[in-house]
């Protein structure tokens, strides 16, 4: 008896690895394929500056404040000492993006300026060590994301690291003049520093960063968080394929992740190209598993007086557009320093998720369709059924599906499901359209 329960164990175990190892990349992809919709998250210690240094607004995108700013290495991580999101509630994050329609969400676990926002043992540069808060701040996130049925996933800036000696310095950045008075002589020195323009941030080779940081950092997060939906690598600044290679070993540790083109190109690819804060062409990037991400107003990172707010109408065409061509949206947070989402974001969140909650199916496990982009709108497809979003609803109530070979079955909104009367390739539709920003056309087809 126990000689056949060992020989069914090892075949259990057996079957068990081979799955682990036999799963597909169609398999591994699906539920990003079908999601979507996720959330990007931009937090750390330059949303306490705010896009604000010294008394000056600092331009560009909040994250990038310390190497715009040309801080200093002690100056900038005094910041920390008062970053204390006392107001941070990863449920009601979580919360947000599920009613909004979002599946996954992908977080900053550290962003170019090397702030770890979890409890890392590989550097003090971290929200456990170095602020007042004194607490790993995805534990709660991944518990938040079990609880709602999200997938989470970690941004990780794998080269470029202005803290963490020896970390890489993205070189065509020059600082803000009118900032330090001496920026001539700042901008000088970087050139001859690699883009470095403190000295503490040389006191290690590249090399060192990637050994004693990135690679420690990385099978971090990929062993203490549980199951790791996305690697989002970003800015392969100086990197080298053997850097590239030790960060990508730690894959393994995951067999399901997802992981981004931004390793290291070319020999890099991962499973997603990442066009950012830009949409591709119809086909531009088909044949390719691909994710827009785009920020809500004018920066990732918080920033006070960013008030470059992008219209809930242009947000959700956004998803609609990007989803008719196969691809997936990735909208940025970026939370402020005491842990709350700014109010806009919230606002945008709720009608976006209003309309999800009316229209989602039209955008779930869809796929582009192979018609011509209708001028009144957009188009996905799902089995026998298209969806057609309508922008720009017809005053004749006459709407024409171009090109269009497959006779139709029926046709309904989406929005109270009323049935609508065909003819052809035409669909009469009533006098008013139910969302002024995109209303749904279901339509099944005889394929
Ligand atoms: O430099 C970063 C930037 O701060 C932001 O994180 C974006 C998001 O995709 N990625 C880099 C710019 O391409």
């Amino acid at each position: 008896m126990k000689k056949l329960t060992l020989i069914l164990f090892a075949c259990l175990c057996s079957l068990q690895t081979l799955s682990a190892q036999d799963i597909t990349r169609d398999q591994r992809m699906q539920w990003w394929r079908e999601a979507r919709f996720g959330m990007f998250i931009h937090w750390g210690v330059y949303a306490q500056l705010a896009g604000v240094y010294d008394g000056h607004e600092i331009n560009k995108a909040g994250e990038w404040i310390m190497n715009r700013g040309k801080i200093p290495v002690a100056a900038y991580q005094q910041v920390a000492k008062q970053f204390n999101p006392v107001k941070y509630n990863a449920d009601e994050w979580v919360r947000m993006a599920k009613d909004a329609g979002m599946k996954y969400i992908v977080i900053t676990a550290k962003h170019h300026d090397g702030f770890a926002l979890f409890n890392t043992k590989a550097s003090k540069w971290n929200v456990v060590n170095a602020t007042p808060y004194g607490k790993d701040l995805l534990q709660p996130l991944v518990a938040a994301c079990k609880k709602y049925n999200m997938k989470l996933g970690f941004y990780y800036s794998q080269a470029q690291d202005w803290n963490n000696p020896g970390g890489a310095v993205n070189r065509k950045v020059t600082s803000e003049g009118w900032l330090n008075p001496d920026s001539a002589k700042i901008d000088a020195y970087t050139k001859d520093h690699d883009g470095h323009w403190d000295p503490a941030q040389e006191t290690a080779t590249f090399a060192q960063y990637i050994d004693r940081v990135a690679v420690p950092q990385v099978k971090e997060l990929l062993s203490n968080y549980g199951d790791v939906a996305v690697l989002w690598w970003d800015t392969p600044t100086n990197m080298t394929d053997d850097a590239a290679q030790k960060l990508n070993a730690l894959l393994k540790l995951q067999p399901n992740i997802i992981t981004n083109d931004r390793l290291k190109r070319p020999n890099f690819p991962g499973d997603t190209k990442t066009p950012e804060q830009k949409i591709p062409k119809a086909g531009e990037l088909d044949g390719s598993d691909w994710e827009t991400c785009m920020t809500m107003n004018g920066t990732w990172g918080f920033k006070s007086w960013d008030d470059k707010w992008k219209s809930n109408e242009t947000l959700i065409r956004n998803l609609i557009d990007i989803a008719s061509k196969g691809g997936n949206y990735l909208l940025n947070i970026g939370p402020k320093a005491d842990g709350t989402f700014p109010e806009q974001s919230i606002n945008s969140l709720k009608t976006i998720g209003s309309w999800m909650k009316v229209n989602g199916e039209a955008i779930y496990a869809t796929h582009a369709t192979t018609l011509p982009q209708p001028a009144w709108g957009r188009t996905t497809q799902k089995g026998d059924f298209l969806y057609l979003f309508v922008f720009n609803w017809p005053q004749d109530g006459k709407l024409v599906i171009p090109e269009m070979k497959q006779s139709i079955v029926s046709a309904q909104l989406l929005a109270g499901g009323s049935k609508l009367k065909t003819e052809g390739s035409t669909i009469q539709l009533p006098a008013k359209a139910p969302d002024a920003i995109a209303s749904v056309v279901k339509v099944q087809i005889k394929r």
